[in-house]
């Protein structure tokens, strides 16, 4: 059992310093080692082997962890491993704050130390971590009071941006970013919201009620866009039969594409394609 113990006074920039931002980009393979202090690891890419207490996690991009003081890690395997460790000292931080809600600390279950940041939750940590690092290389008070608040927000944004590593909830633009992309590739076949979010495990009202806030328009509506403007496009440059244009635009019935082409252009399809082939190619099949 190695007793490499990492001591405050080589990491902080003065007995006043509460954190400070160890950029390891790379993180190198590093020994078995407990600290004085303690660590919040962001894994921004690459990936390894993180062993904390004797437990191997296969660590990559958006993996979290809360390591203690007491605790015993090392890295190993890595492979372009980039993540940022903010080590803090517990004891130095002055701001009234539920610390212990915010920072899981050693009565916490190492299995609720290790959680999962969402992408977009990695874009603003990564905002907020540089600031942090930026404010935490100077020593006067003033600097020192601002690199707590600016911890506070990191810890505080964590939480937000935060899963359990076996949960599936995804954030709700992440439930949108993948509904968008369904539709598209639906644009030809049939859409079942019921389906999709069941394979998904999502939920359906939620979701609907999401889409209809952020689009303007109801989910339904939106693919009938997506497929009237594919529509529009194969007429304008395509040679297919309307019947054809109709089946690759997610139509199984050609007069009831017709009929919503012309409640939504005031126009027949069959119109709509004359008016711009007509004068390039007056030979043009119609079917
Ligand atoms: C190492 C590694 C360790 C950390 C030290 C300060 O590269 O990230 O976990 O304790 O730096
Ligand atoms: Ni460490």
């Amino acid at each position: 059992m190695s007793n490499l113990k990492l001591d405050t006074t080589d990491y902080f920039l003065s007995d006043k310093n509460a954190i400070t931002v160890a950029d390891r980009h790379p993180q190198p393979a590093f020994p078995t080692h407990s600290h004085e202090f303690n660590e919040l690891v962001i894994v921004w890419r690459g990936n390894g082997l993180h062993i904390l207490n004797d437990v191997p996690y296969a660590i990559t991009c958006g993996d979290l962890f809360y390591v203690n003081a007491a605790d015993r890690h090392s890295y190993e395997s890595v492979n372009e491993l980039e993540l940022d460790n903010i080590l803090y000292c517990r004891p130095r931080l002055t701001l009234f704050s539920d610390w212990d809600a915010l920072l899981p600390g050693e009565n916490i279950q190492q299995a609720q130390r290790y959680w999962r940041l969402s992408t977009p939750g990695m874009s603003v940590l990564r905002r907020e971590v540089d600031a942090l690092a930026r404010e935490c290389m100077k020593t006067d008070p003033l600097s020192i009071m601002l690199s707590e608040a600016l911890f506070l927000q990191v810890a505080l944004l964590l939480k937000r941006f935060r899963h359990a590593p076996d949960s599936l909830l995804l954030s709700d633009a992440e439930q949108l970013d993948l509904l968008l992309m369904a539709l598209r590739v639906s644009i030809n076949e049939p859409f079942r919201m019921e389906k999709f979010c069941q394979q998904h495990q999502l939920n359906a009202r939620g979701l609907k009620v999401l889409f209809k806030q952020q689009t303007g328009i109801g989910v339904n509506q939106y693919l009938r866009q997506l497929r009237l403007c594919k529509a529009m496009d194969l007429l304008r440059h395509g040679q297919q039969t309307i019947g054809e244009v109709a089946a690759q635009c997610g139509f199984d019935d050609s007069n009831y594409f017709s009929v919503v082409f012309n409640q939504s252009f005031g126009i027949s399809p069959r119109q709509y394609r004359q008016r711009f082939q007509k004068k390039n190619n007056p030979s043009l099949r119609d079917g």
